[in-house]
């Protein structure tokens, strides 16, 4: 029988979505019924167990699941062995300590015997004894945010992101204790049919990766103008310059970081750059 890896993805929730975008822009698809657990792919050997996130860590260490994909965060804070494979880009926050807006605050002796809400005691116990701070760590499932108003708690430390949870809840986040994004994790030991399917499976992830993150850019620049137009290029390799009908002209192609392009746009410009046009990259590989 032909191998599959088994992968965990949670069901519903902030990396559902991103996670079967990238699997998608991957070329496997997988054939989700609503509501069904688990899904097979019509091209490629992998099978999916659609869970809640906070299970993927231990599904994946203990080999249920061969690999699977859940925010650092929930990964460090149940503390099961297993390998990440690659960050993945997206489900970006970082874990804070936050406290009443009215407070004054100068250092993390703030919290030294103060009573703390969170869902991450784990990550807080080893961040507080990294610090040498002792602190009474009360651990709650879910609003973490409201227990300083209704005086279950002093402070708490929870996942921020735009940070307007806390404004909301008339809090303020005064220290960072890491940063944490989705990531593709696996179990120790692959089997080496399995490993084989995770290789392939991360260089797609690398040329879709690589893709999004670059723009193929085409313009038109007068002749005398090519040579300064390539030396400001950031490209992959030398660009590629084809004549045009007009015989003073010249167009100019390559491939350049979308952040990078626009450090340059002002110059192609001044250098009479015209007709530019930046398009999308379906996959690349490098
Ligand atoms: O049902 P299941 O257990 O699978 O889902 P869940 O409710 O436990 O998790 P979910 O879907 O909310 O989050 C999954 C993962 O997304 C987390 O473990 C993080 O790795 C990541 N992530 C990224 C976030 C956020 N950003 C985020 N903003 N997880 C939660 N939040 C919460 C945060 O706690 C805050 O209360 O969203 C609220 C809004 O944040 P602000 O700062 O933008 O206001
Ligand atoms: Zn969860």
């Amino acid at each position: 029988m032909e191998t599959k890896i088994r992968i965990a993805l949670q069901k519903k929730g902030r990396l559902n979505e991103d996670s079967m975008k990238l699997f998608k822009e991957a070329g496997i698809k997988f054939n989700v019924g609503s509501g069904k657990l688990v899904a097979s792919s019509p091209g490629f050997p992998i099978e999916v167990l659609f869970l809640r996130d906070d299970d993927i860590p231990q599904t994946v260490a203990n080999g249920v699941a061969d690999i699977g994909i859940v925010g650092e965060n929930e990964m460090y804070e149940k503390g099961y062995d297993v390998n990440v494979s690659r960050k993945l880009g997206f489900g970006k926050c970082r874990l804070s300590l936050a406290i009443p807006k009215a407070q004054e605050y100068f250092d993390l002796n703030f919290f030294d015997g103060k009573k703390i809400a969170t869902s991450y005691p784990n990550i807080l116990k080893n961040f507080f004894n990294e610090q040498g701070i002792k602190a009474d760590i009360h651990e709650i499932a879910g609003s973490v945010e409201i227990a300083p108003g209704i005086g279950l708690a002093e402070a708490i430390f929870d996942i921020v992101s735009s940070g307007s949870t806390l404004v909301a809840n008339r809090l303020k986040e005064v220290e960072v204790a890491m940063q944490s994004e989705a990531v593709l994790i696996a179990k120790k030991n692959m089997e080496s049919e399995k490993q084989a399917l995770l290789d392939e499976i991360i260089f797609r992830f690398n040329a879709v990766q690589t893709a999004n993150s670059n723009k193929y850019v085409l313009l038109n620049a007068p002749n005398d103008k090519v040579d300064d137009i390539v030396r400001i290029l950031p490209g992959m390799k030398s660009p590629t310059v084809l004549p045009l009908a007009d015989k003073n002209w010249s167009s100019i192609h390559t491939v350049i970081k979308e952040k990078e392009f626009w450090d340059v746009i002002g110059k192609l410009k001044d250098y009479g750059a015209e007709g530019i046009l930046i398009i999308p990259i379906e996959k690349m590989i490098l």
